[in-house]
């Protein structure tokens, strides 16, 4: 269509494509792309893609190590790690029912974790949709407490009536883990209005799938956010597909970060297998909303390494599909592996140090919720209401609500 084609000059990419499809240059793009609208809010069109023409290849996209701290970087490595592994102990205590319920995995997602936590001051909020463990990990949650949550026992960060959609914490300011799809979104914005109003200096990030940008909730928060210029930056996390649906199939503009244009927000797309990429984008916006108080969008390319949730076989990929997504060259953490290793950062001794370190870690987690008590059934409404109301386990949806 020679109309869209002409509103979104670098879309060549999705150019001529017909759904369902797999984008084809997903290896090729430079690690950031903007999006700027004027104040005028006239697209500026080719002058407007500030990152210049599209690199092929990953080797020139990278910030680089040279300035970074060693130790700094081994961080991200084992945070990453640490990740893939409690990720992996959960999808294996699911299958043997110790975990029930919905749950969804951040696998393929963990440089787009670290690299955005580590943008974040400790007294900024953040809000997610439900595929929430890492974030709330990296936000600071205690991983036992959020493994106890998953088992859904009493140590959990929501006593275990939650589960793995619902951590929420308000000592490290992570409000959740949503499972209503775009839920998050107003929420966010209003505790950016809240920080407005106390006159404060933090930052809201709110986090969500592709999908997301197709509901109700997002318009209308985008559109309050940069009204009322609120501190929030929107991180959309594109793993290409909501559930099956692919971004093509749903999104008129697939270029999601040029979607806060309506709003006239600016926009950047970062590659999320990247964690200095990630997170050196995200601290720029962060800050920007902080000292300029108002909203950014971000969007970070990653893969979602399995089906939608544990017990999705994602039939509907093909297994060339499956295998791009779980590819040396798609898996952030073998990535930054070799990147270290080439630059001595990395030695034998230090990964099998790390791996038995975070293995130790994470089997403690799940001993520590193994060991956790399960909740007494009559707090179940306990924590329902935010006043009290009379429910009981016993009433029936035709008795009142209230006691005569
Ligand atoms: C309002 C609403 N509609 C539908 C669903 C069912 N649903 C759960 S997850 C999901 C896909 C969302 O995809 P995306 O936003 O890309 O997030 P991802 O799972 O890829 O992280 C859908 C449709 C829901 N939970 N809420
Ligand atoms: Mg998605």
């Amino acid at each position: 269509m020679a109309a869209h084609a002409e509103a979104t000059p670098d879309s060549e990419a999705t150019a001529g494509l017909t759904p369902p499809v797999h984008r084809p240059d997903r290896q090729a793009f430079s690690h950031v792309e903007r999006h700027i609208m004027a104040d005028t809010a006239k697209p500026k069109g080719r002058a407007a893609k500030s990152s210049g023409t599209r690199k092929r290849g990953r080797k020139d996209t990278s910030p680089g190590l040279s300035n970074e701290k060693p130790e700094i970087l081994l961080d991200y490595y084992r945070r990453m790690l640490f990740l893939r592994r409690f990720e992996e102990r959960t999808a294996q205590a699911y299958t043997q029912a110790r975990i029930g319920g919905y749950c969804h995995l951040n696998l393929g997602e963990e440089a787009t974790i670290v690299g955005l936590m580590s943008a974040l001051r400790e007294d900024d909020y953040l809000f997610t949709n439900y595929r929430d463990h890492g974030y709330a990990i990296e936000k600071g949650m205690d991983p036992r407490r959020v493994m106890a949550e998953l088992y859904g026992r009493t140590d959990g960060v929501a006593k275990g009536w939650g589960g793995s959609m619902h951590m929420y914490d308000t000592a490290t300011r992570m409000l959740g883990g949503y499972g209503i799809v775009g839920g998050q979104l107003p929420l966010a914005a209003g505790a950016a209005l809240a920080i407005t109003y106390r006159g404060g200096d933090e930052v809201v990030m709110c986090q969500m799938g592709d999908g997301t940008t197709n509901i109700g909730a997002w318009h209308e928060s985008l559109n309050i956010a940069k009204l009322w210029n609120l501190p929030v930056v929107f991180v959309v996390i594109n793993n290409f597909t909501g559930m099956g649906t692919t971004v093509e199939m749903s999104s008129a503009e697939p270029d999601l970060y040029k979607r806060g244009a309506a709003f006239r927000i600016e926009g950047e797309r970062v590659d999320g297998r990247d964690v200095l990429a990630v997170r050196d984008t995200t601290t720029r916006l962060v800050e920007r909303a902080r000292k300029e108080q108002t909203p950014f969008l971000l969007e970070a390319w990653s893969y979602r390494m399995k089906g939608h949730s544990v017990v999705d076989p994602a039939k509907y990929r093909t297994d060339e599909q499956k295998e791009e997504a779980r590819s040396e060259q798609n898996d952030p953490i073998r990535l930054f592996d070799r990147q270290l290793t080439e630059a001595g950062i990395l030695t034998d001794e230090l990964r099998e140090e790390m791996a038995a370190s975070v293995k130790a870690e994470v089997a403690e987690a799940a001993d520590f919720a193994e060991n956790s008590p399960h909740p007494d059934v009559s707090t179940l409404f306990d924590y329902t209401y935010a006043t009290p109301v009379p429910n009981e386990s016993t009433r029936m949806p035709a008795d009142p609500v209230f006691a005569e």
